[in-house]
Parts: C-alpha cells; structure tokens; sequence
C-alpha cells in the first residue's frame, strides 16, 4: 500500500485540498487504503513518491495511449513553450489540431476547442438545445459526461424517468430536464423521448461506456438511438472523451460508420495536457458565437501547449498497425486476467474493447447499470489492494476501464497476469 512519503502527503493535502485530491476518484475511497502520490512517470510506469515503480493501466484515466512522457510530445511542448505558454489569441496550431480532428471523424466539418471534456459536453447540450429551440436531453444510467449540472442527475424514482439531482447544488429544475434512460434499452428510450414529446432536443451517450466499468452497445443501439433522434427531430450526441482515438484513429463512429450530429472529445487530444473538444456539422457548429448565439468561451481553450502536444499525439497515432498492437496487448491482458480468473475460480468477468477492459466482480457480464450495480465491489477493493503490492497500478474504482497503451510490452503484460493469477487466489 502507499508508503511513508505518499502518506505524509496525503495527510498534508488533505489540510488545504478538499480530500487531499483534485479529483474525487483519486482518493481510493471505492477500494479503500491511501492514494499513492505519483512522482514521475515515462512509458508504462509511474513512480510514487516513495520511489516505488508500477506497471500503469490508468494512464491519466485514457489520454496516455503511448505511454507516459512519450518524446516528441514532450518536444513538442518544450518547442511551444519556448515561444510562451498563452496568448488569448488564435494561433496556426489550433487549426492544425481542428484539421486533424475533423480528418479523422467523418461526421466533424468544424472544432472548438476548449479545456476539458466537461466543457465539451456541457457545450454539446447548449449547443443541442440552441440549435433545435428544445430543452430536454436524454442520457442514460451509468454513463457520465463531466460534472455540468444538467449532467450530474440520476434516475428519479417512479415510472417516468425525469431526471434528479446526482448532487446536491444541482437545481431540481434542471435536472427536471434531463431524461434518464438505459442503455442498451431502446424501448426506455423511445418512453423518455416520448415524456419529452416535442420538446425533445438531443440524445447524449458514451458510445462504448466506459464509466460503469466497460460496457460496449449491443448490436443495433447505436444504430436504434441514430433512427431514433432523426426521426423526432433531435440531434445524437456521442461522447467520445474516453473512445475518440482510442479504440480506433476516429472513434466509435468509424467502427460502426453511424455518424452523430455532435461529438464531444477530450484526453488524448490533449496529450496529457488540459483539453476538451466539440466537433460536428458546420450548420449546427456555426450555432456558436461569435458567428451564432450560442455563447462559450475559454481564457484557456485551445492552449499553444496542449495543442502542441496534441498535434504530436494525433500525429504519432497515424503511424501504421498503432491499433492492431493495441488490439494484440488489448487481447494478451484481456485474455491473461480471463484464464487466470477461470483457474482462480473466482466469479469474474472480463469486457474487453481494443484497449480499454474492465475486470467485474460477482457478475457474469453487464449490459446497463443495473447490472452493473450488482458487483461485489468490496471483492475488487481487495482484488486492486493486492495487484498494486505487487507493483500494478489498476483504476481505483470496479466502474472504471483499464488502459494498455503502446508502451506496453509482453513483459509487463506477463508480470501482471502473473501477479493477477496470485492475487485471484486470495481475493
Ligand atoms: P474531464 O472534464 O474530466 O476532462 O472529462 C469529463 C468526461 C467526459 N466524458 C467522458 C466519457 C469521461 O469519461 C469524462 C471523464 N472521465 C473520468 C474517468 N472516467 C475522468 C477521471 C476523473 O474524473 O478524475
């Protein structure tokens, strides 16, 4: 568990940052114990503050694709910082990240960047209610878009689905707005389109979840929720902060070819540096001021240093077979944890897409988040306390994804099933 030196820290920070973290996943509070305090990291290592070395499969949460400090990011950023580190002024860089975006998602004519991917959604559902002069949104149980307050609400209780806050400070009117369905549930769709009536403005979704743990969309839904939005007269929204050049250069939508009116973008845009995006259409993109009504703003959006680092990532990932190695390490692990959990005879199950995998405890497979919500998440509190004493730094959370990234090999691979199939013996 974390040593002397991440624990003094967190005692520290815990007296001026609320909860010692800047962002509540990182206080282990799901699995229990204290967080490792990260010192540095370089491919697929990080170091805690201790010294000690860990295979890594958070990568940042999905923007470390290539592995950490990956080099011509890295120069790519000493090279933008040399020239300063913000101007508030448009630079040559953003339209060569805009260009590269809207190359590699066939439903993106025009960009926007900004610095999170919060902002991204946030922005999506503005954009969605200004283009269409609608209000309600559907999202679905389970999959989560950023902390925006139309996005932070859960199902109410009740036949009808109008949303309720997921937070205190979440006014009861705007989630009123919001619409919660299931995913992989058309028919709970068509029911929260049918509450919304013609009011209906657009439909966001996480075309392969990735915040309930891993759950891909099952034959025929995105498809279902596409057919679904044209023909009401709303517009599809598809998350891709997690997915956009990961399981593929452009996404989920050139996978399955189904083109959203909206995506929203994030992670490893950025290269590891602050980073959101919105693409789409440029009739509804052109929505937003200062050419449309629809404000947003950003002292920091399109940042020369995380543009510049975004540019060298996109780039990097142009290199041939990127994803079919993704594909290949994807599977080793994917397939490793598979057999070591079946020879353990521990009752898990792996989802797995490409790169990014969950490990579930005490459920034979999950299609929404009810199911999901049926995990034995103490079992994987014990499951993650176990790898990371054997040096492998695994999401701190049963509704998180795992990521192998390129600077992964068959050794670490290796070592981890190895500490895997011990660990499964215990848990
Ligand atoms: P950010 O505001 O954290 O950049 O992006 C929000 C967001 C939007 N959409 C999807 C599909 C996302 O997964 C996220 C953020 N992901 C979480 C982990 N699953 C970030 C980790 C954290 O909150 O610390």
């Amino acid at each position: 568990m974390s040593g002397h030196l991440s624990k003094r820290l967190f005692e520290e920070a815990r007296r001026v940052i609320p909860g010692g973290v800047n962002s509540p996943v990182r206080a282990w509070k799901a699995v229990g114990g204290e967080p490792l305090f990260i010192q540095r990291a370089h491919g697929c290592w990080v170091v805690d503050a201790d010294g000690r070395s860990y295979i890594d499969y958070v990568g940042s949460w999905g923007p470390m694709i290539l592995g950490h400090a990956y080099p011509p990011v890295l120069r790519a950023v000493q090279e933008a910082l040399r020239e300063g580190t913000s101007f508030g002024a448009p630079t040559a860089r953003e339209i060569e990240l805009a260009r590269l975006i809207a190359d590699a998602f066939p439903s993106i004519e025009m960009v926007r960047l900004m610095s999170s991917g919060t902002e991204a959604a946030m922005t999506a559902l503005r954009v969605a209610r200004g283009f269409t002069g609608r209000n309600k949104i559907v999202k679905f149980d389970g999959c989560y878009h950023g902390h925006s307050d139309p996005l932070l609400v859960r199902a109410g209780s009740g036949a009808m689905t109008f949303g309720v806050p997921d937070s205190p400070g979440v006014p009861a009117a705007i989630a009123g707005e919001t619409l919660i369905a299931s995913y992989n549930d058309l028919a709970s769709v068509e029911a929260c389109a049918d509450a919304a009536g013609d009011d209906l403005a657009a439909v966001v979704v996480e075309p392969i979840a990735g915040n309930m743990g891993l759950v891909p969309p099952e034959p025929g839904f995105l498809q279902g929720l596409r057919d679904l939005t044209q023909r009401r007269g709303a517009l599809l929204v598809f998350d891709e902060v997690i997915t956009g050049f990961r399981v593929a250069y452009g996404g989920v939508q050139t996978l399955t070819g189904i083109r959203p009116d909206l995506t929203c973008l994030g992670k490893i845009i950025g290269g590891g540096l602050p980073v959101g995006a919105l693409g789409g259409r440029a009739e509804i993109m052109e929505k937003l001021a200062p050419v449309g009504p629809v404000y947003q703003a950003g002292t920091l959006s399109g940042n020369p240093l995380s543009v510049a680092a975004g540019v060298a990532m996109l780039k990097s990932l142009q290199q041939p077979q990127i994803y079919e190695r993704l594909e290949d390490l994807g599977a080793l692990l994917g397939d490793g944890l598979r057999r070591a959990a079946a020879a353990a005879g521990v009752d898990a199950h792996l989802a797995r897409v490409g790169s990014m995998m969950t490990l579930f405890f005490g459920i034979p497979g999950a299609r929404n988040a009810a199911e999901v919500g049926r995990c034995d998440t103490a079992r994987f509190g014990r499951w993650f306390r176990g790898m990371i004493e054997r040096g492998v730094y695994l999401p701190p959370s049963q509704f998180e994804v795992a990521f192998v990234s390129l600077s992964h090999s068959e050794a670490e691979i290796e070592t981890t099933v190895e500490a895997a199939a011990e660990v499964l013996r215990q848990v």
